[in-house]
């Protein structure tokens, strides 16, 4: 216990926000080891993983403080390595021609990049050379992150507190019930998972839309959430932008463990084949790189 204090004592020196000792931690088997820091950030709200191809790309909101939503016509989306080496900070900036204001939550189907820019979704393939178009969803007011199923893209609407389903091929656009405030949304194994800002809980939605939310009921732990993603083996990792925190949450949906401090992580993404957790920083303007490792079980 000493020695994982000891060790957990030294990576946090190197952290960019502490990690947390393992004795807070309870039941919970997964750390984070901090890796790497991406600094030069323009308000980063989430990062998403192409594990293919050992890539991952970084929205950056580029606005004044309170002006996260304002169509400011300034905004991009950095490309770097998986392991965190920047190759080009405006991957895709915007342009007279494709303007982007405030670029937020991204998912990848069949080699495009959707992202969420305020009140559009967006998309544009990861080949260079690529070119911006919108998918209409109509009286959609704030996007905030996308997922995908493997053959439509989800939308979530903090605003309206719905979630658009959107079929890339025909573009029609089905809304589905949603918790309020709804921000980060993600799929896993065919289950589909939210949390929400002002209830400060996660859900399990109906990817039909039909039957209503059903929240697990943590809300207690949490102040504001902004990202969720699951690990394979069915436990949830969620990052509390106000609490600024990040917390594991167990396949049980009831064990709970802190997992490190940071400062206001927005909407977080995994790297499953290197097992890396990327947190954007949002007020720090920087991406913090974490390893997930799993204690051995006690002998
Ligand atoms: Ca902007
Ligand atoms: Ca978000």
């Amino acid at each position: 216990m000493l020695n994982r204090a000891v060790r957990y004592l030294s990576v946090a020196i190197l952290a960019t926000g502490s990690v947390l000792a393992a004795e807070e931690t309870g039941p919970i088997a997964w750390r984070l080891e901090p890796v790497k820091s991406i600094k030069g950030c323009k308000v980063p709200e989430c990062v998403v993983v192409d594990a293919e191809n050992a890539l991952a790309y970084i929205s950056n909101i580029e606005a004044l403080p309170d002006e996260y939503w304002s169509d400011d016509g300034r905004g991009f989306i950095s490309l770097m390595t998986a392991d965190g080496k920047m190759l080009k900070r405006r991957w895709l900036n915007s342009t007279p021609d494709a303007v982007i204001h405030g670029p937020k939550g991204m998912c990848i189907l069949q080699d495009v990049l959707y992202f969420a820019d305020n009140s559009r979704l967006l998309r544009r393939p990861l080949q260079p050379g690529g070119q911006v178009e919108p998918l209409p969803v109509p009286e959609a007011e704030r996007i905030n992150d996308l997922a995908t199923d493997g053959t439509h893209i989800f939308a979530s609407d903090t605003t309206r507190g719905v979630i658009y389903k959107v079929d890339p091929a025909t573009s029609e656009v089905a809304v589905l019930k949603s918790p309020p405030s709804v921000n980060g949304i993600t799929f896993h194994q065919g289950a589909f998972f939210a949390v929400s800002w002002d209830q400060h809980d996660i859900f399990e939605l109906d990817p039909a839309g039909e039957t209503d939310p059903v929240p697990f009921g943590l809300g207690a732990h949490f102040t504001h959430l902004d990202g969720i993603e699951v690990l394979d083996d069915g436990t949830f990792i969620v990052s509390d932008f106000d609490g600024n925190k990040l917390w594991a949450v167990g396949s049980d949906r009831k064990a709970i463990a802190p997992l490190a401090d940071v400062e206001t992580p927005a909407d977080i993404g995994l790297d499953r084949k290197r097992m890396l957790l990327y947190v954007p920083l949002f007020m720090k303007d920087e991406v913090a790189i974490f390893r997930l490792t799993k204690d051995s079980p006690a002998k």
